[in-house]
């Protein structure tokens, strides 16, 4: 079995994202192997809530009130909406199910106690609910857990130094504060990041060696590719190549073996092959369905072929959760 450590070093991190990239891979894929089986992907659907008017500066996002992009402004969706979605995405096959909410914290306001309803319901369903609703204080963090929330995705974005060139809002304190408090209540860390935002390689070194020296590696860390939405500060900026994406992944895989390395936004624009070397490379969980939170995800018949060409099966939830209070009410 590998170790798994919390002392990384930044040169150590540099050293293994610069290997040569056969080497990289190998190296991915044998830690990978020791501690996961390499056929299986865990299949994660989104849903957005509650859709733009973020009152956020995040430069890559379409969500943001101050930029004018096309996503228009919605309100919470209604309950019975969300557990409808998540019951066509657990027939679908998938089984964690992800809400997200374009807020910069969470407020102790109706909204947030319809959100605890639908936390319950998706989790009475049998499926991991996850939810991404920005800055949490400790016991809404709590609050979250008692109606049954499984994960917690807070991104870190990039590095902390790059981080004030993408957003000027909130800092990378709030934002580890806010995964400290998701710790403190015993829900599981989805917490990574995005590439193409026009950061250095030191960057995305500086930002796996803050997640790599977490206490306890977040359980999910997401690999996103920019997605380039008009009207955003970030619009024009070049597309990532497959192969940093696949640095990342490897890199991520080895410093944190026990994780699951979400291959996230950016998939659309990904053929079978390339996709194929990230979960090689490490990579074992996807988003599935066609949209992501508002930009296009590939649509369901394409990445069902996918899983037949490359011989890939759907994870079952709940998989090395044994510490997690779950009661699956029976379906009739
Ligand atoms: N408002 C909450 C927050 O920021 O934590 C939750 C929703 S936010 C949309 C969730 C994550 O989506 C962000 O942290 C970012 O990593 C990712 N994201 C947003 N826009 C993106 C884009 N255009 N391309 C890639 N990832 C994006
Ligand atoms: C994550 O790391 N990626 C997802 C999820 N966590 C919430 C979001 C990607 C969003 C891409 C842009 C959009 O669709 O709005
Ligand atoms: Fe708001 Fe989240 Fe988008 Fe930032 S990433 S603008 S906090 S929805």
């Amino acid at each position: 079995m590998t170790e798994i450590r919390n002392n990384w070093t930044r040169e150590e991190i540099a050293k293994i994202y610069n290997s040569p990239i056969m080497e990289l891979i190998y190296r991915g894929a044998s830690v990978h192997r020791q501690n996961h089986d390499p056929n299986e992907v865990q299949v994660c659907t989104l849903l957005s809530v509650k859709t733009g008017g973020c009152p956020e500066d995040c430069s890559y996002c379409p969500q943001a009130a101050r930029y004018h992009t096309d996503v228009k402004v919605e309100k919470l969706l209604p309950t019975e909406e969300v557990l409808k979605a998540a019951l066509n995405a657990k027939e679908a096959g998938s089984t964690r199910f992800c809400m997200g909410a374009a807020w910069r914290e969470v407020r102790n306001n109706r909204d947030f106690d319809r959100v605890l309803d639908m936390v319950k319901g998706v989790n009475e369903m049998g499926m991991e609910v996850c939810c991404t609703l920005g800055m949490l204080t400790e016991e809404q963090a709590q609050k979250l857990k008692d109606a049954g929330l499984y994960a917690y995705n807070h991104n870190l974005d990039t590095s902390e130094e790059h981080y004030e060139e993408i957003i000027s809002t909130r800092t990378y304190d709030d934002r580890l504060e806010t995964i400290d408090n998701v710790r403190k209540a015993n829900i599981s860390v989805c917490s990574g990041g995005i590439i193409g935002l026009g950061e250095s390689e030191n960057d995305r070194i500086g930002m796996l060696h803050t997640l790599a020296n977490m206490t306890e590696h977040p359980e999910s860390v997401p690999v996103n590719a920019l997605v380039p939405v008009e009207g955003t500060p970030l619009e024009d900026q070049e597309r990532v190549s497959v192969w940093e994406m696949i640095r990342m992944i490897a890199t991520a895989r080895i410093i944190m073996p026990k994780a699951m390395v979400r291959l996230s936004a950016g998939r659309v624009r990904m053929n079978t092959e390339e996709q194929a070397l990230c979960f090689l490379a490490g990579a074992n969980s996807i988003f599935a369905g066609d949209k992501l939170l508002t930009t296009p995800n590939p649509e369901e018949d394409l990445d069902k072929k996918m899983f037949q060409t490359l011989n890939l099966k759907p994870r079952e939830s709940f998989k090395n959760a044994p510490a997690v209070k779950f009661e699956q009410i029976p379906q009739h």
